[in-house]
């Protein structure tokens, strides 16, 4: 960037500037510097912030992005101490429709570079899109993944008969469930199910729990289905499970974060429903993690990559506690 007086009978041409000094027209800023004033004056100001909010922006880029890269870094270098473990396993768990398969998304696309789309997700349907147990594994080059893997179930819903048993979840979580069930919400999975997992290994057991909840509805969910996740809540803390959550949809329930994710640790709405959420939850405030999910774009970006990264690498930690401690 070039901080470049322009005298007013001097007309220099920003695209001449451009080529001679080879930096983008957008990188050039036009500045009249205080000189011979006696005082400072509105134009004079609005010309020097224009150029320095630049400056400040770009150094801001530099720095999220060598975080971004150290946070990939460490995610990438992962590895279990415990030999007995090669892959951590998360499951994902939470009301129908609050972004756990986009999650999923989220994470691959963060890891392969490109928005990937592997877990199907819906945008109409207030009722759970995902019906099946699945795992997800993440590719880390030709035939090989990294060492932890993602559980995406049905979603948690209202009342007696929809969305997962909570049973089920509790199955789940001790490695009972095999890849393929499909949930039924109106009966808990029983031992003679050909899916059910009889002699679970350690890495067929959860080793994290990570509630996923939209922060556009949280505040309105029925206490049956906060009643449902509470309970899941105490089976994990009962087996040792740690336990995360990600507050997802922050760009929909923040118009600052909307317009820059970057804004997301600045906003004090942001920071208001983390507290709610956390109390609701029964959660303490550092185990949230506010995430905007990739949804709709095209490609990624440093920023949304900076906000999945740091929910992933506590997630890793978590689960990475909990085998060691085994
Ligand atoms: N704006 C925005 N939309 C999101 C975000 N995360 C998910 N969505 C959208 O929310 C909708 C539901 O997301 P899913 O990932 O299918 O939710 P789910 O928790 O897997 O839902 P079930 O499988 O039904 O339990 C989709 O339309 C997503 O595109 C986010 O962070 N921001
Ligand atoms: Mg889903």
């Amino acid at each position: 960037m070039v901080n470049c007086n322009i005298e007013i009978d001097q007309v220099v041409e920003m695209e001449d500037l451009s080529v001679t000094l080879g930096l983008l027209p957008n990188c050039i800023f036009p500045v009249k510097n205080y000189h011979s004033e006696i005082d400072t004056n509105d134009e004079v100001d609005t010309v020097i912030l224009s150029a320095l909010k630049q400056i400040l922006e770009s150094g801001e880029d530099f720095v999220n992005n060598l975080n971004k890269e150290k946070e990939l870094q460490l995610v990438k270098d992962y590895q279990p101490q415990n030999e007995e473990v090669k892959h951590l396993r998360v499951l994902l768990h939470g009301p129908a429709g609050a972004g756990k398969s986009s999650f999923i998304n989220s994470v691959d696309s963060v890891l392969q570079g490109r928005v990937t789309g592997r877990a199907l997700t819906d945008t109409t349907s207030n009722k759970s899109f995902t019906k099946e147990h699945k795992t997800y594994k993440f590719h880390k080059g030709p035939g090989t993944f990294y060492p932890f893997v993602f559980s995406d179930i049905m979603g948690i819903e209202e009342g007696t008969g929809n969305g997962v048993c909570v049973e089920d979840i509790k199955l789940a979580m001790k490695g009972h469930i095999k890849d393929g069930y499909n949930f039924n919400p109106h009966s808990v999975m029983s031992e003679d199910n050909p899916k059910y997992n009889m002699d679970p290994t350690l890495e067929d057991k959860v080793h994290v729990l990570v509630c996923v909840i939209d922060a556009e509805i949280f505040k309105i969910l029925s206490d049956e289905s906060m009643r449902k996740m509470r309970e899941v809540r105490l089976a994990a803390s009962d087996m040792g499970i740690p336990q995360l959550a990600i507050l997802t949809k922050i760009d929909e329930a923040c118009p600052e974060v909307k317009r820059n994710v970057r804004n997301v640790y600045k906003s004090k709405h942001l920071k208001k429903l983390m507290d709610e959420l956390s109390a609701k939850l029964g959660l303490s405030p550092n185990c949230i993690f506010p995430v905007k999910n990739y949804h709709s774009e095209i490609d990624t970006n440093d920023d949304v990559d900076t906000v999945i990264l740091s929910a992933l690498k506590r997630i890793l930690e978590s689960g990475e506690d909990f085998v060691n401690n085994l």
